[in-house]
C-alpha cells in the first residue's frame, strides 16, 4: 500500500449485483409464467430495437459458470433478485418447488466459492397475473391495488422458508420509485400505464409490500438474518437558490425520496407531499395502521445511485414531460403534482445514458442516510455506468471510462466512511452486460462483456481492475489503475 491508497475496512463486501428479468432468460420453462415485462417487452414500441428477455444472458443455464466467474474475479458478495413468476407463477398459492429449488442450487454454489448471497424478493417482475385479474373487480390491478401487497406477504414468506437457512441478507424491493413512477406513471416501465393517481396508489402499496413482506420475512428467518429494502434516492440538487428553485427541489425530494422514506423510516407521509399531490388524489388508499406496518426495523438500507438531479422551477406546466431526468424521454410525466419543474443537466461527462457522473451525490446520500435513520448500516446496493464497449481485435473488452466512473464512486464512499457512514459494502451495477429494461441490449452496463450470439463472457478491464480492488481492499489513485 502506499500512503495515497484508500483502505477500506477489512470487512467491506465486495460485490456485484443483477436481476432475474435482466439476466435469467428462460422465461417458459419449469413452470415460470409471463410477468409485466414479458407483456411490455413483448408489445410493438415499448423496448428499444423490440428486445426482450426471452433469453438475455441465458443465466438460468449458465448459472454455474456465472458463479465461477465470480469467484475467479474475487467477488465477495453478490446481490440478485428472485423471479416471483418462477417461484409463485399466477402470484396466488402454492410455490413451483422447480423454481425454488434454482435458487436454492444457486446459493448453495456460492456459498461453496464463499461469496455472500443478498436476495432481491422483488426486482420489477411482478407475475401478469396480478397486474390483469383482481378480486375487486377492477380491469387493471398491479400495485396501485391494495390486494397485491398482501400477495408479496405472502411470496416473501415463501423464498423465506426455502432460502432463510443460508441467505442472511434480505432486500424486500428494489427501486420502489422506478415500480411506482416509471411503471405507472410515465409509463416507460411495464407495465405502461400513464395514470398519476394510480401511480400514488402504487407508491403506498410498495410501501405497504414492503412493511407486510419485512414481517413475513422475520416470522421465518432465524435470527441473524437482516432485512432491508434498497432505494434509489435522488441527489436532487436546485439550480440556484432562488426560494422557487428550492421549493421545485423540495418538491422532486418529496416525489423521489420522502414518498418512501417517510413511511419507512419515520411512519409518515409528509404534509408537503400530501398537500402537492391532493389535486390527484386524496390519499384515503392509505388505511388506518398501514403506516405502523411500512415502518418496520431495517437490518441494513441499499442505496442505487448513478447520477445526481437538478431541478428549477419552470413556467411551463409541463416541464417535467419530457425529462432529462435520466429515464427516457416519455409523454408523461412520472412526477404527479410537480408540474412546473424542469430537469437540467448536471455538470460532468456523460455515461452512455446520457447519465452525467458526478461522484460527490453518492457521498451526499449514505450522510443523509446516515442521519436519518442513524444505527442501520448502508449498502451501495447499486453503482455503474453504461457506456460503448466493444471487444478490441484479440477480443478484449478495454473499458477505461468505466474503471475512471467505478474509481470516483468508490473514492465518494470511501469520503462517505471517513465521515462517518456506516457502509458495509458495494455491489458493483452490473455483474454483466445485460437487459437494461426499455433501452434493450443496446445499453451495457456490465464488468463482464456479454456476447449475446455466442454467451460467451468476457471480462472487460474494468472487472480486473475491481478484482485486485476487492482482492487489496483498497483503492489505488486513478494513475495506477490495472487497465488492459
Ligand atoms: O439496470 C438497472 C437496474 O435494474 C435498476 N437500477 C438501475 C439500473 C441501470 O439503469
Amino acid at each position: 500500500m502506499t500512503d495515497a491508497n484508500l483502505r477500506f475496512p477489512p470487512a467491506f463486501l465486495w460485490g456485484a449485483a443483477t436481476a432475474a428479468y435482466q439476466i435469467e432468460g428462460a422465461v417458459r420453462e419449469d413452470g415460470r409464467t409471463p410477468s409485466i415485462w414479458d407483456t411490455f417487452s413483448h408489445t410493438p414500441g415499448k423496448v428499444l430495437g423490440g428486445d426482450t428477455g426471452d433469453v438475455a444472458c441465458d443465466h438460468y443455464h449458465r448459472w454455474r459458470d456465472d458463479v465461477r466467474l465470480m469467484a475467479d474475479l474475487g467477488i465477495g458478495a453478490y446481490r440478485f433478485s428472485v423471479s416471483w413468476p418462477r417461484v409463485q407463477p399466477t402470484g396466488r398459492g402454492p410455490a413451483v418447488q422447480r423454481g425454488l429449488d434454482f435458487y436454492r442450487a444457486l446459493v448453495d454454489e456460492l456459498l461453496t466459492h464463499d461469496i455472500t448471497p443478498m436476495v432481491t424478493l422483488y426486482h420489477w417482475d411482478l407475475p401478469q397475473e396480478l397486474e390483469s385479474a383482481f378480486p375487486s373487480g377492477s380491469p387493471a390491478g398491479g400495485w396501485p391495488e391494495r390486494d397485491t401487497a398482501f400477495r408479496f406477504e405472502e411470496y416473501a414468506g415463501i423464498v423465506a422458508g426455502a432460502l432463510g437457512d443460508r441467505v442472511e441478507w434480505w432486500a424486500t424491493l428494489n427501486e420502489p420509485w422506478c415500480s411506482a413512477f416509471l411503471g405507472y406513471g410515465s409509463g416507460v416501465h411495464a407495465p405502461g400505464r400513464t395514470d398519476p393517481a394510480a401511480a400514488l396508489r402504487a407508491a403506498h402499496h410498495l410501501n405497504l409490500a414492503h412493511g407486510l413482506g419485512a414481517r413475513a420475512l422475520r416470522s421465518v428467518l432465524p435470527g441473524r438474518a437482516q432485512v432491508g429494502v434498497c432505494l434509489n434516492p435522488s441527489a436532487v440538487r436546485p439550480l440556484t437558490s432562488a426560494p422557487a428553485d428550492l421549493d421545485a427541489r423540495r418538491r422532486i425530494d418529496a416525489l423521489a425520496n420522502r414518498v418512501f422514506t417517510g413511511p419507512m423510516l419515520r411512519g409518515t407521509y409528509d404534509d408537503d407531499l400530501l398537500a402537492d399531490t391532493a389535486r390527484i388524489t386524496d390519499w384515503s388508499f392509505v388505511h388506518d395502521g398501514d403506516l405502523g406496518v411500512t415502518r418496520q426495523p431495517l437490518g441494513f438500507i441499499g442505496i442505487n445511485y448513478y447520477s445526481p438531479a437538478v431541478v428549477s422551477a419552470s413556467a411551463d406546466a409541463a416541464a417535467n414531460g419530457p425529462r432529462l431526468d435520466g429515464h427516457g424521454a416519455a409523454e408523461h410525466s412520472p412526477w404527479p403534482g410537480a408540474d412546473h419543474v424542469s430537469f437540467h443537466r448536471a455538470p460532468g461527462e456523460l455515461t452512455a445514458m446520457g447519465w452525467p457522473v458526478d461522484p460527490t451525490g453518492l457521498t451526499d446520500l449514505l450522510l443523509e442516510y446516515t442521519a436519518q435513520a442513524p444505527g442501520v448500516p448502508l449498502f451501495v446496493t447499486e453503482n455503474g455506468a453504461a457506456y460503448d464497449d466493444k471487444p478490441g481485435a484479440a477480443g478484449q473488452v478495454h473499458d477505461p471510462d468505466r474503471v475512471r466512473y467505478l474509481h470516483g464512486h468508490l473514492t465518494a464512499v470511501h469520503q462517505a466512511l471517513l465521515s462517518g457512514a456506516d457502509v458495509r459494502g458495494y455491489f458493483l451495477w452490473s455483474l454483466m452486460d445485460n437487459f437494461e429494461w426499455a433501452y434493450g441490449y443496446g445499453k451495457r452496463f456490465g464488468a463482464v462483456y456479454v456476447d449475446y450470439d455466442t454467451q460467451v463472457r468476457t471480462p472487460k478491464s474494468s472487472a480486473h481492475w475491481y478484482a485486485k480492488v476487492a482482492a487489496s481492499g483498497e483503492l489505488a489513485p486513478p494513475d495506477q489503475e490495472g487497465e488492459r
